[in-house]
C-alpha cells in the first residue's frame, strides 16, 4: 500500500525484526487538543511489511498497474493496513468477509484477500446483517465512508446497531464526500466549506454535523463503541487497538461493535498530506472528540445464538431447477449509418480525467444546438480521484434522439491508447477513429475502419498548452467528418473560454487541428467510403 501508518526505519535490520520495533514520538501533542484516553503505554509498533491478509499482486486496470487507486496521504490506505494486520495477526483471514461500500474505498476488494462483497451506497450494514445471520460462523466487517454511513445508510446502520447484529463497523469519516468532488456530508463541520455549501456550513440551513459514535452509543444493544483518529503515529496506534478490539468482539461473536475514524482527505481538501493529518488533528478532534463510548463486551462468548435454520434460499423458496428457455435468435447487424451531413453521428470521446474529454462532448453538443440539431450528452467515468478513465457519448441528429447511449459509435476519438484499445473494436464497419498520437499502436488492427492518427497533444504542447489536444482533436473531427461547421465551433469557444490567452491557444489549436487533416488528405491519404476524406 502506497500509505504506510508509520514509517521509522532503522537501516540495519530486516522486514521481519522491524514489524515489533518501538519508537518514540517526534513531539507531544498539543494539550489544548483532545486526542482521547491516554493508553497503558506510550509505545507503540512500526511495522513495515505487507500483510498476508493482502493479495500479492493489486490487480488494475493496465493504465493504472503501479498505483492503488488511494490519493497520496488518504486516510483509507492506513484504514485497510489496520484491518489486514489485524485479521492475520488474530488468525481470521479465512473466515472474514467484508462488505465494501460506495465511496473512494470502492475497490476495497482488490486489496483485500478475503471473502469480498460489494453492495449498494449505506446498505452495507444491511447486507452485513443478512451475511452474518446466514453464515453465523463468519467475521463479517461492514466498512463505510460517512456520505456512505451517515447520510443515505443512516436508517441501516441505526437498525443494525440497535438490533446489536453481530458486525463491525469501520466508519471512515474524512468530513466530506471524497469519491463524488467533496460535496457536504453529514459531518462536516460547521464553517468548513465544501462544493455544496460554497459558504461554509451554516446551522441555520445545513444543520449541525452528525456524530455517529455518540448516537450509535446511546443505544443499548452495541458491545463497542470508539472514536480514534489518523491524525499522528500516536493516535494511528490507538486506532490500531481499537480495530483488533472490533475484530476481537467479531471473532467471539460477542455483539456489534463501531470504529469511527477520523481520517484524512488531502484531495479534497486541498491540502497537502501532511497539512491534512495536522488538519484531522487540529480541527476535526475538537469536533469530534476522541472517546471509547462503550466496552461492555460479555466475558464469555457465551452469548445467545439467534441464528436462523441453515437452509439454501431455493430450498426455501422451494424452486425447481427450470428447463432452459430456447435462446432468442441473434438479431442481424444494424447496417451503419455515417451520412455525417444529413443524418445522425454518433461519437464516443475517451481519454484519461483531465484531458478534456467531457468538456469537447460538451463542445460539439453545443454546437450542434446553435446548428439546429437535437443532440445528446452522455458522461461517464470512474471512481479514481486521479488518473481514472472518462469517456462520453454524443449524439448529433436532424431527429428526435431515442437513447443517448452511444453502444456503436460512428466515430471514435480516443485521447489515449488505452481508449483506442477499449472502444476501437466497437465502431461501426466505416466508421471513422481519430487516434491522439503520432501512429498507430503495434497491435492494433481494424481494416474496415479509417484509424487517423494525429499527434495532438504534441502539436498543443507547441502551441503553448498540453490542454489544448482536445481542440486540436476538434479541428481535426470537423474537418475530417464535417459533421458541424468549423466557424460554429470558433463562436462556442469564444464565448465559453474567458482567458484570452487560453482561448487564441485554442484558435490556433483548432485551425491545427483542421489543417493536419488538410495536409494528410494531401499527401494521399485513403479516402473515406462515403467521400468525406
Ligand atoms: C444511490 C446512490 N446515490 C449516490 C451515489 C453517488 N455517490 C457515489 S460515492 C458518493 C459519496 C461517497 O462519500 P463517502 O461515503 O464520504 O466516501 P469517501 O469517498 O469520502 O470515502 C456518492 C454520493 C451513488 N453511487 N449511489
Ligand atoms: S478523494 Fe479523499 S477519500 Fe478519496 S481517495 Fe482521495 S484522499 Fe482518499
Amino acid at each position: 500500500m502506497a500509505n504506510e501508518s508509520v514509517t521509522n526505519l532503522a537501516d540495519d535490520k530486516s522486514k521481519s525484526e522491524l514489524r515489533v520495533e518501538e519508537v518514540k514520538m517526534d513531539s507531544a501533542p498539543d494539550p489544548k487538543v483532545n486526542t482521547g484516553p491516554e493508553p497503558n503505554s506510550e509505545a507503540y509498533e512500526a511495522i513495515h511489511s505487507r500483510s498476508a491478509v493482502f493479495y500479492d499482486l493489486y490487480e488494475r486496470k493496465a493504465e493504472l498497474k503501479h498505483q492503488t487507486h488511494y490519493c497520496p496521504g488518504c486516510g483509507h490506505g492506513v484504514v485497510h493496513k489496520l484491518i489486514a494486520e489485524a485479521l492475520e495477526d488474530l488468525g481470521l483471514q479465512d473466515k472474514t468477509i467484508l462488505v465494501t461500500p460506495v465511496g473512494c474505498s470502492v475497490f476495497a476488494y482488490y486489496y483485500f484477500d478475503v471473502g469480498n462483497v460489494q453492495v449498494a451506497h449505506g446498505r452495507a450494514p444491511a447486507a452485513a446483517t443478512g451475511i452474518k445471520r446466514s453464515c453465523p460462523g463468519k467475521v463479517v466487517i461492514s466498512y463505510q465512508g460517512d456520505g456512505d454511513l451517515a447520510a443515505i445508510g443512516t436508517a441501516e446502520i441505526v437498525h443494525a446497531a440497535n438490533r446489536g447484529e453481530k458486525i463491525a463497523v469501520f466508519f471512515v469519516n474524512n468530513a466530506i464526500y471524497g469519491m463524488t468532488g467533496g460535496q457536504m456530508a453529514p459531518t462536516t463541520m460547521v464553517g468548513q466549506k465544501s462544493t455544496t455549501s460554497p459558504w461554509g456550513r451554516r446551522p441555520s440551513n445545513e444543520g449541525f454535523p452528525l456524530h455517529m459514535a455518540e448516537l450509535i452509543a446511546n443505544f443499548d444493544a452495541p458491545a463497542y463503541v470508539e472514536r480514534v483518529a489518523l491524525s499522528d503515529n500516536k493516535n494511528i496506534m490507538k486506532a490500531r487497538r481499537a480495530v483488533r478490539k472490533a475484530l476481537e468482539i467479531q471473532r467471539d461473536n460477542a455483539g456489534f461493535s463501531f470504529v469511527e475514524l477520523l481520517s484524512p482527505c488531502p484531495t479534497i481538501w486541498g491540502k497537502d498530506p501532511v497539512d491534512a493529518r495536522r488538519w484531522v488533528l487540529d480541527k476535526m478532534i475538537p469536533i469530534f472528540p476522541l472517546n471509547v463510548f462503550r466496552d461492555r463486551r460479555p466475558e464469555s462468548a457465551a452469548v445467545a445464538e439467534n441464528a436462523p435454520p441453515q437452509r439454501s434460499i431455493a430450498e426455501v423458496l422451494e424452486i425447481k431447477p427450470r428447463v432452459a428457455a430456447p435462446s432468442a435468435k441473434a438479431q442481424a447487424a444494424a447496417k451503419p449509418t455515417n451520412g455525417h451531413r444529413s443524418k445522425e453521428v454518433k461519437l464516443k470521446i475517451s481519454g484519461f480525467g483531465g484531458q478534456g474529454v467531457l468538456l469537447l462532448g460538451q463542445l460539439l453538443i453545443e454546437m450542434g444546438v446553435r446548428e439546429g440539431r437535437e443532440v445528446s450528452w452522455l458522461p461517464s467515468y470512474g471512481p479514481e480521484m486521479r488518473s481514472g478513465s472518462a469517456h462520453c457519448d454524443v449524439c448529433l441528429s436532424h431527429e428526435r434522439i431515442g437513447s443517448p447511449l452511444v453502444s456503436h459509435p460512428d466515430v471514435l476519438v480516443a485521447m489515449n491508447e488505452f481508449s483506442l484499445h477499449k472502444f476501437g473494436r466497437d465502431v461501426v464497419g466505416g466508421g471513422i477513429i481519430l487516434y491522439n498520437g503520432a501512429t498507430v499502436p503495434a497491435g492494433f488492427y481494424a481494416p474496415e475502419l479509417e484509424v487517423i492518427p494525429i499527434p495532438a497533444s504534441e502539436i498543443a504542447d507547441n502551441l503553448g498548452s498540453t490542454k489544448a489536444a482536445n481542440i486540436v482533436m476538434l479541428g481535426a473531427l470537423l474537418e475530417e467528418t464535417e459533421c458541424l461547421a468549423s466557424r460554429t465551433a470558433l463562436s462556442v469557444l469564444e464565448e465559453k473560454v474567458k482567458k484570452l490567452d487560453l482561448l487564441e491557444i485554442d484558435r490556433k489549436a483548432l485551425a491545427a487541428g483542421r489543417q493536419f487533416i488538410d495536409e494528410r488528405a494531401h499527401v494521399g491519404a485513403v479516402s473515406q467510403p462515403d467521400g468525406f476524406a
